[in-house]
């Protein structure tokens, strides 16, 4: 065993795999797998250790672990990343082990976990363990706990779960910065018993906030409030991949939020309750039913609910500029006025990002958009997007699809398609006469108001009547 002391007292004792495995067997150092698509990978069965039932990373994955005699060990390397956020747009962030968010990590309550943690960032950087429960040496605070992880450097985080939950993992280290740049992850500890707190399906994803002018790649960092590209583990739709599930599976859903404002996110069709928080699981007689749970900055909720209803059910934030991407947050309101298309076009070559708000609203321009009559700037996602089996979603941001479809396999996460809905049970254009709607119960006519008094002029230094006056 070497020392805490000789572990982190130099440059020598963190650069030499040798030293390592003084205390971590032959191969000092467990392999640090990257993953390089943004696509949903399937859940990480436990080949080793207690049982469990693993977690789906929306649009990521679970990172791989090996045992070292009683300890579960994994390797995370912070690196700059690509990351699309969907289809037309690709990101330079900073992230972990070849993508933003890092992989997520899965352990057990009660096990030793050991995280190497290899710096190949152009800065230094530390990881805090969010919610876990931990030595405070552990704790991943740089300068307070530990010195900073230095460029180049590998330093080792070992705790023993003390108990289950969802929890996450992200910088404490110039850490505006390095958020900004998407360091983040989600550490789930299940609980040892597999009985307890058992769902059919257990999505997790992690939500930020980017700020990006239009046609560039790489994140403003030190934006504090004007954020306009909101995500779910850096994914906006329509890149962010649909939740799964078969009818009547109890469903759960942590999110986290590592943004700077809170998301209240809405569910179509069913309602949920607070199962658990980055504090720990909520008690059955403590939960109540809603149908949005707002997620705190810097907290997990993890929502639970039957999927007792078949369909494609929206999830969403609530924030209705959440769920549009970054194309022209700067608009003006133009309904009812006139616009001329090849004016908007020439402005739009003068001013990049420059989007005339159409003059009924704003799901005109999006089919402008889509029909390739509207410019837009490289790399850059149109504001309202995405197309669902009856015309344009007109959404972007933190929006997908909760997809309920009977008989699905237990395993089963694949993409069932559009829902066929049964009979008549969509919405419908109603074909019959229609009358004139009666308004203000007299038949539509408008009647004449009294005319307003007018306004009287007050003569400057006239007292007047108001009290209150100081
Ligand atoms: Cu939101």
């Amino acid at each position: 065993m070497i020392t805490r002391r000789s572990f982190f007292g130099g440059a020598a004792a963190v650069a030499s795999v040798g030293l390592v495995s003084g205390r971590a067997q032959a191969a000092a150092i467990p392999e640090a797998p990257r993953m390089t698509t943004p696509a949903t990978q399937p859940p990480l069965f436990p080949s080793s250790g207690p049982d469990y039932r693993p977690v789906v990373t929306l649009n990521g994955w679970s990172l791989p672990f090996r045992m070292n005699g009683d300890w579960k060990e994994f390797h995370l390397v912070a690196e700059p990343v690509e990351r699309e956020f969907a289809p037309g747009m690709t990101a330079r962030l900073w992230g972990y082990n070849g993508q933003s968010p890092g992989p997520t990590i899965e352990a057990v309550e009660g096990d030793k976990v050991r995280v190497f943690v290899t710096n190949k960032l152009p800065e230094h950087t530390s990881i805090h363990w969010h919610g876990v429960l931990l030595p405070a040496g552990m704790d991943g605070v740089g300068g307070v706990t530990q010195p900073h992880i230095p460029a180049g450097k590998t330093y080792v985080y070992e705790f023993e779960l003390k108990e289950s939950g969802s929890f996450m993992y992200h910088p404490h280290s110039d850490e505006m910065v390095q958020l900004a740049m998407g360091m983040m992850g989600m550490f789930v500890a299940h609980p040892r018993d597999p009985t307890k707190y058992r769902v059919d399906r257990d999505y997790v994803f992690v939500m930020n906030a980017y700020r990006f002018d239009p046609g560039t790649y790489l994140p403003k960092v030190a934006e504090m409030t004007d954020f306009n590209l909101w995500t779910w583990n850096s994914r906006v739709f329509p890149g962010i991949d649909d939740m799964v599930a078969s009818l009547g599976d109890r469903v759960r859903i942590r999110m986290a939020n590592l943004s700077m404002t809170n998301h209240p996110i809405h569910v179509h069709g069913h309602h949920f309750s607070v199962a658990g928080t980055d504090g720990g699981w909520v008690p059955e007689s403590a939960r109540w039913p809603e149908a949005t749970i707002d997620v705190p900055v810097g907290a997990i909720r993890a929502a639970e609910f039957i999927a007792a209803y078949p369909g494609d059910w929206p999830i969403h934030c609530h924030k209705s500029h959440h769920t549009m991407n970054a194309m022209g947050h700067d608009l003006r309101n133009f309904i009812g006025a006139k616009q001329n298309r090849e004016l908007a076009k020439a402005i739009s070559k003068l001013a990049p990002g420059y989007m005339p708000m159409g003059a009924s609203g704003m799901g005109e321009m999006a089919a402008h958009m889509a029909a390739g009559h509207m410019p837009s700037p490289a790399n850059t996602l149109p504001m309202m997007t995405g197309q669902g089996q009856f015309g344009p979603a007109e959404m972007g941001g933190m929006f997908t699809l909760v997809k309920i479809r009977e008989g699905l396999g237990a395993n089963d996460y694949k993409d069932p398609g559009p829902y066929k809905h049964p009979g008549r049970t969509v919405s419908y254009e109603f074909e019959g006469e229609i009358a004139e709607p009666p308004r203000d119960g007299n038949g539509g006519r408008v009647e004449p108001r009294a005319p307003a008094p007018e306004p009287r002029a007050i003569e400057p230094g006239t007292k007047t009547n108001h009290k209150g006056h100081h």
